[in-house]
């Protein structure tokens, strides 16, 4: 659901660029031959000539569209030049468009805070670079004005039939007697019309902008005057932009909460909603939501312009439509293979050349049922922790396929079916790595860091089970996953879950991430010998092109080689998450894999797990340590957090040598005590009593959800 973000100021200068045709002006510049012709990217598959992913603007005039096949293209333009998409393990191969979106970032990146939304989009708040110009030099004092600027489409200017639509822009753009956020914007167009054309010149690609006081009037803008040019939204204009716009085609309303708008409350264009008192909206669809679309209506948005000029996550994904679908085990597994061995080459590069590890695998799938009257029945998505190594990436994802499949057509279904069709198909798959977070830059050696990195590995489990609910294939704005066929990009709705949203990339620039892949080379030969050596193996499996089976030793003797070093030293990591965090997630065991058993197997001495059972009455931990320090403890936490109420799980646990003693100060001072009383039950008593409400069951209770 939307979260309604107050306005931080509005006078922000926001850009929202879009590269125009952005496959096709990739495959051009390969082979510059197919410039200024009707051209079409198509997939590689060659059933009626491919579908279309990608279409020049100069086919669209004849009339092809995106959702047309090759041959159907050919039928309506028959000069078209189809070209198709590079192919790596039997599936689209998108590296070369993603580094070419990668140039361009690189470019954009150099005039203000730069966020890459998704593989050819960049928004970008260009606020501190025109105040600095409104000081220095302001567009009212420029004689002249740049050509492409000049061309810039500003909603709301008067171009009277016969009135020289330049001319305007220039008076617009010169204008002594504008308000300071008007002038401001002036400064926003000279700004990106001058990026652009770095843009074009470094790389040959032409891009579209929408320039404005906020992110989502940005991005309404950039899309409505293309290819190469430039669209401007002065605050004047912000309510005639609105009112007719339907209510479908803003952000975040294309699906479920859009169309209750339509049918519940009869709202067609964003402006309709203006009748509508915040209240009214907020009884309707809840406080946040309902802020949120009071302020949409008004063009208000605070969402801020985040530093990232790299993926949230990774994905990689295949649709397997019509007879293609996937009806057997070995034929799923054989293509999760293929998409987890390219996964883990993108992890690898992320983490050589960025410094940046994932912590959570997920598998999404689309599939039919023939048989029952349950075949609307969505396929689960499913996460775990992810592990580096593309035979482990593989392995996990194999057994979350499998988890899902059990959920979706039952045990008996799974277990009877082996190499046999048995009436379910699978049309896409996709696999996907998120939490990217960088190994800190505190971090004496990459060895602690995986030491680091190992705790949270362990300790930030998701349930098997615990995803979002709804199986969504397409990954959320910022990652870079495309499944083959038309996946819809600007439409989509993204729940704001929480693995997704909480990501945090520091920023980069483009020369600090070089320091920071320098570096990284600079110490792989050293860190061979103390990097957790799973991890080492799965970055050298690819980067280095060296056999798994070099590596001796495994995950499971990491950890405990892992939990003797802590018990001499505690590790402190600024990334380790909240102890919040970890009480809210608990170890699934998911499907017996070797680090849960190896989790299992690390109960020893005072070092007794936590075990919470979520449906049974317990003791607190200050309890717990006068009972018996050797037994799990038990503490009433029924319908804590998101598995409120669901008695199928039995119980999470986790090893005291998996909490990062710093984020015990999160804590209330009571449940710091109680912490303290169960770590070092012989030298600590607490000082007073306990109060009623204030043990660690209580705090964790469902009325106490963070
Ligand atoms: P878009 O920005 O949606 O489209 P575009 O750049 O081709 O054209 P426009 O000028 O209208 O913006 O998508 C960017 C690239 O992403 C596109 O060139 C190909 C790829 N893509 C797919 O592979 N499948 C899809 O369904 C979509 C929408 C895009």
């Amino acid at each position: 659901m939307p979260v309604a973000k107050p306005e931080s100021s509005d006078s922000r200068v926001i850009a929202h660029v879009d590269m125009d045709c952005f496959y096709v002006q990739v495959e051009q510049r390969k082979q510059p031959q197919l410039r200024g012709l009707p051209t079409a990217v198509v997939q590689y598959n060659e059933w009626k000539g491919g579908a279309l992913i990608a279409v020049s603007y100069e086919a669209r005039k004849f009339g092809v569209k995106r959702s047309m096949r090759g041959a159907e293209a050919k039928e309506v333009c028959p000069q078209i030049q189809l070209v198709q998409v590079p192919v790596a393990r039997g599936k689209a191969d998108l590296n070369g468009y993603r580094s070419a979106g990668s140039e361009v970032v690189s470019i954009l990146s150099r005039r203000g805070r730069c966020e890459r939304a998704s593989i050819d989009e960049v928004y970008l708040d260009l606020t501190d670079a025109a105040e600095t110009m409104l000081a220095e030099n302001p567009p009212q004092s420029l004689e002249k004005i740049d050509e492409e600027a000049l061309k810039s489409h500003i909603l709301g200017l008067n171009n009277e039939d016969g009135s020289d639509i330049k001319e305007n822009v220039r008076n617009w753009i010169n204008r002594h007697s504008a308000d300071h956020r008007d002038k401001l914007l002036a400064c926003g167009i000279l700004i990106v019309a001058e990026l652009r054309m770095q843009v074009l010149k470094e790389t040959e690609f032409t891009c579209s902008a929408g320039i404005a006081h906020n992110k989502m009037l940005a991005k309404l803008a950039s899309g409505m005057n293309k290819p190469s040019q430039q669209t401007v939204v002065p605050s004047s204009s912000v309510n005639g932009l609105l009112n007719t716009l339907p209510i479908r085609k803003m952000k975040q309303l294309g699906g479920k909460l859009g169309i209750s708008l339509q049918t519940d409350m009869g709202v067609n264009t964003v402006g309709d909603l203006l009748q509508f008192p915040e209240e009214k909206l907020q009884e309707r669809y809840g406080v946040n939501t309902g802020t949120w679309l009071w302020n949409i209506a008004r063009g208000i948005s605070g969402e801020a312009v985040e530093g990232r000029l790299l993926p949230k996550s990774h994905g990689s994904g295949k649709t397997f439509t019509g007879p293609r679908a996937l009806k057997t085990v070995p034929a799923v597994q054989h293509w999760l293979n293929q998409l987890c061995e390219e996964l883990s080459e993108r992890l690898c590069s992320d983490l050589d050349q960025n410094k940046r590890m994932a912590h959570t695998l997920t598998l999404h799938a689309r599939a039919y049922k023939s048989s029952d009257s349950d075949s609307q029945k969505k396929f689960p998505s499913k996460s775990c922790p992810l592990r580096y190594g593309t035979a482990k990436i593989q392995e996990d994802a194999f057994n979350l396929f499998q988890a899902g499949l059990r959920e979706y057509i039952g045990f008996y279904g799974v277990k009877t079916q082996g190499n046999h069709y048995s009436g379910w198909g699978i049309t896409s798959l996709s696999v996907s790595a998120s939490k990217i977070v960088p190994i800190p830059s505190g971090t004496c050696s990459i060895a602690k860091y995986f030491h680091g990195q190992s705790t949270s590995h362990f300790s930030s489990m998701q349930p098997l089970d615990n995803v979002n609910g709804e199986a969504m294939l397409l990954l959320p704005p910022g990652s870079e996953c495309y499944s083959e066929v038309n996946s819809p990009k600007a439409e989509v709705d993204f729940p704001k879950e929480e693995s997704w949203t909480e990501d945090t990339v520091p920023e980069l620039d483009l020369q600090e991430q070089k320091d920071l892949s320098s570096s990284l080379s600079k110490t792989q030969d050293g860190f061979t010998q103390d990097i957790s050596p799973s991890l080492l193996s799965a970055c050298l499996e690819q980067s280095q092109n060296k056999q798994e089976s070099d590596i001796t030793k495994d995950e499971g003797q990491f950890k405990s080689e892992y939990n003797k070093e802590r018990k001499g030293k505690r590790v402190k990591d600024k990334g380790t998450p909240s102890i919040l965090e970890l009480f809210k997630s608990y170890n699934p065991y998911p499907f017996g894999s070797s680090f849960s058993q190896e989790l299992k197997k690390t109960a020893e001495g005072t070092d007794a797990r936590l075990t919470i059972g979520l449906e049974s009455k317990g003791h607190s931990l200050a309890e717990q340590s006068e009972v018996g320090k050797e037994k799990p403890m038990h503490c009433s936490s029924s319908g804590y957090g998101r598995d409120e109420g669901d008695g199928r799980r039995e119980a999470w646990s986790y090893s005291i040598d998996e909490i990062d003693p710093s984020v015990i100060d999160e804590l209330p001072p009571e449940i710091q005590d109680e912490i303290k009383a169960w770590v070092h039950p012989h030298k600590w008593r607490p000082n007073n009593t306990v109060r009623r409400g204030c043990k660690i069951s209580h705090y964790f209770s469902p009325t106490k959800k963070s």
